[in-house]
């Protein structure tokens, strides 16, 4: 078969530009392709819900691939257990309560899982903004993030959403926007960002399920978002409170859609 080039980037261009329209007004927007974002995407895809995951960086995953300081190894602990099987994540029991998983696989498997259930992963963008209307988050602005990186002067695209997830991790991109350049008051005691606490894992993985809620109408905090806005320790390198955090927040985010219809 002769192959025709210019056929290629056609094809390319026209179901990348297929793709990013639909994805422009979805159910459920999430900012951050970690383990939490990913976890949410799962659940919230499975359910029936159209869902689109912003990524700044080349790859899905976010601090899962290096395991503990490059030892490319997770640990995960008996709650969480049964999102690694539901992921066909395959795990190695480690006495009682603990389970490792090779963290390249775990990554692998939560992806696929998640993209052949049919959420959509948008790489290389960045979300730098959000869309604030009434009161309420209604989509996100993102940007290519190689302009980003760049600091090329070109204007984003805005996508819309009946749901939010900032799940960009320690940094709390989505939750610093609303913060900084919104100047709203977050769901939190002082109305800003508590910050995140140094590590304490019992306290940390408990308190990262717990503080998994809505921090403003409209966004919904996933993985270690929920410490970093809440005030939280820490946990380090064992991964059951972003999968738990990921399932919660996406039921949390079922039941609120599902309120909203009626
Ligand atoms: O950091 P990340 O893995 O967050 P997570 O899902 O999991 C945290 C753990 O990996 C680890 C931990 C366990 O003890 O503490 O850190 O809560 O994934 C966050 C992803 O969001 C991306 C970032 O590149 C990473 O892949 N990200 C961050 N800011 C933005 C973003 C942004 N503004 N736009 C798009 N993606």
């Amino acid at each position: 078969m002769k192959l025709d080039e210019i056929r290629v980037t056609r094809l390319i261009v026209a179901s990348y530009a297929k793709k990013l329209a639909e994805v422009a007004d979805t159910d459920v927007a999430i900012a951050g392709g970690g383990p939490a974002g990913i976890t949410a995407a799962y659940y919230l895809v499975r359910a029936g819900l159209r869902v689109a995951v912003f990524e700044r960086k080349l790859s899905i995953g976010g601090g899962m691939w290096g395991g503990g300081m490059m030892f490319n190894e997770i640990v995960v602990q008996d709650p969480a257990k049964a999102i690694l099987d539901d992921m066909g994540v395959l795990s190695v029991k480690a006495g009682k309560g603990y389970w490792t998983a090779d963290a390249v696989h775990a990554v692998a498997a939560l992806t696929y899982k998640a993209t052949a259930a049919g959420a959509r992963f948008m790489n290389c963008i960045s979300v730098e903004d959000v869309m604030l209307q009434d009161g309420r988050v209604t989509g996100l602005v993102i940007q290519w993030s190689p302009v980003e990186v760049s600091g090329l002067h070109v204007d984003p695209l805005t996508i819309r959403a009946r749901a939010v997830v900032e799940a960009t991790g320690h940094p709390a991109e989505v939750a610093k926007v609303l913060v900084n350049k919104a100047q709203v008051k977050l769901n939190t005691p002082s109305g800003g960002l508590e910050g995140e606490r140094p590590m304490d894992a019992t306290r940390g993985e408990l308190a990262i399920v717990e503080n998994t809620r809505e921090i403003f109408p409209g966004v919904y905090a996933a993985g270690m978002v929920c410490n970093a806005v809440y005030g939280a320790p820490r946990m380090g390198p064992i991964f059951g409170g972003m999968l738990l955090s990921g399932r919660k927040v996406a039921e949390l985010i079922l039941a609120d859609l599902g309120k909203r219809r009626k």
